[in-house]
């Protein structure tokens, strides 16, 4: 037995050393274990007892609040029902009705869904749909994808392509070739302590102009964006910015992909953040919310031109060869139609709205606490940006976040910002715990 093995027999904790965690510290983390072992509504539980407000819905996912009772019950019955049907060449009834309520809910000319089941999948899928989109329509020299730094599309070979933070790239050698990136829209000099969209900064995305101009517009297959950015900092689109992007890509036959992995389902308090920013993108990536977190899922959801696009070719034959084992997959879609219910039964995305006003004014009443240099926010999104400690990046952050769990709140951290996307659910009394818990930790510092 380990050293690790006897001490956590001896504190009712697993073995901890099997176990290789993503994107943690490992060593760390097994030295100082936090273990969520149930949540409900707003809270989690540790290990240990610890009761914990969860200012983060899960990991930006659980919007409809932790084992919501009627998407329990809607996972429990699926689960016995039927555990697994194929997808490919065969199929079940309850996909389908969810491809179509969730089109009925996105922007007007989205109207297909293609399932998946993570949002770093329905990046790499989004990008294959527009690499094949002009391949159909003849223009198959557009290849190439123009991201932005600070972008975060997930972990596969697709996403830290076109994503722009480095350490999520460094280690992986070429990736996809013929990539380029936007700068990203953060500017503390001219934006600091904005409530909102700001109004500087829509010059950002003119960048786009002379990017085609460096690759020309017949090499470039799409521009992949999120409305906000979310890992990479939590940073608010400056105003106009998105139908700026939208009228240059228009304007030169490129697709706009919308990655609403965090965005949607109630984040910006509407359904889909290209409601919100009235931009309709060609391609939406979306995941975490679809299910409120429950069971791994995501959706790529489309454009009738660009569906339509690919319904040529020889009947019978299959039109876009991609696909996994698991798209559709019947405890998913059991999930995500409940998921789907309460949102819209529970009136949360109009709630999410109602509360934005009190969750901005909380998070900016902590300008003027010891080394806080920014807040921003939209709807249920927002983040507090920390000064580095000197020589020592995101170790503030860090400090914050382990206080404010020892204080019985979880919060993100994203290099030195902290983030905050509450599940919707959230009422008046959760606010003030998660802002005053954050407080007292800048004032612990
Ligand atoms: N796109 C966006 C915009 C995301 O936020 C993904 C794609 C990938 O989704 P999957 O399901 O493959 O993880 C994400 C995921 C964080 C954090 O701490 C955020 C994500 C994942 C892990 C950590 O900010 N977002």
């Amino acid at each position: 037995m380990t050293d690790n093995a006897a001490r956590q027999l001896a504190s009712d904790l697993p073995d901890l050393q099997a176990h290789w965690m993503p994107f943690t510290g490992n060593r760390y983390f097994k030295e100082h274990p936090r273990l969520i072992s149930r949540a409900q509504g707003m809270y989690c539980y540790s290990h240990d007892g610890r009761q914990l407000l969860d200012a983060v819905a899960g990991l930006w996912c659980c919007n409809a609040g932790h084992c919501h009772p009627k998407i329990v019950a809607a996972i429990q019955q699926q689960a016995k029902t039927l555990d697994y049907s194929m997808t490919f060449q065969l199929s079940h009834p309850a996909v389908f009705e969810f491809a179509n309520r969730l089109t009925d809910l996105a922007p007007a000319g989205i109207d297909y869904a293609f399932f998946v089941n993570s949002g770093s999948e329905a990046v790499d899928t989004a990008l294959k749909m527009a690499l094949a989109y002009h391949h159909l329509r003849g223009e198959g020299a557009r290849t190439r994808f123009i991201g932005r730094e600070r972008g975060y599309h997930g972990v596969g070979f697709g996403g830290i392509s076109v994503g722009g933070l480095s350490a999520n790239r460094k280690m992986f050698g070429a990736m996809l070739s013929g990539v380029d990136h936007l700068p990203h829209t953060h500017d503390l000099e001219h934006n600091a302590f904005t409530r909102g969209q700001p109004e500087w900064g829509i010059h950002f995305a003119d960048e786009l102009e002379n990017i085609i101009a460096l690759h020309d517009a017949s090499t470039i297959a799409a521009v992949i964006v999120e409305p906000i950015a979310g890992s990479g900092g939590v940073l608010i689109p400056p105003q106009g910015y998105l139908q700026r992007l939208r009228d240059i890509c228009d304007k030169h036959g490129i697709l706009l992909i919308f990655d609403e992995v965090i965005c949607a389902f109630g984040r910006t308090g509407e359904a889909f953040a290209a409601h919100r920013f009235d931009v309709t993108p060609d391609l939406i990536t979306t995941a975490k919310g679809l299910t409120s977190g429950t069971v791994p899922m995501g959706a790529v959801l489309a454009k009738g031109s660009v569906y339509d696009t690919f319904m040529t070719g020889p009947d019978g034959a299959i039109e876009f060869f991609h696909g996994y084992t698991y798209s559709g997959h019947p405890l998913a879609v059991a999930a995500g139609l409940a998921t789907l219910d309460v949102y819209l039964q529970e009136g949360l995305f109009a709630h999410a709205r109602s509360m934005e006003e009190k969750f901005a004014a909380a998070l900016h009443s902590l300008q003027g606490e010891p080394n806080v240099i920014d807040v921003r926010n939209f709807g249920l999104i927002g983040a507090v940006e920390l000064a580095p400690i000197e020589g020592q990046p995101t170790a503030r952050a860090m400090q914050i976040f382990r206080t404010c769990y020892d204080n019985g709140v979880i919060i993100r951290t994203t290099g030195d910002t902290l983030a905050f996307s509450p599940p919707l659910i959230i009422e008046d009394e959760h606010l003030e715990k998660i802002v005053e818990s954050v407080r007292t930790a800048l004032r612990a510092q």
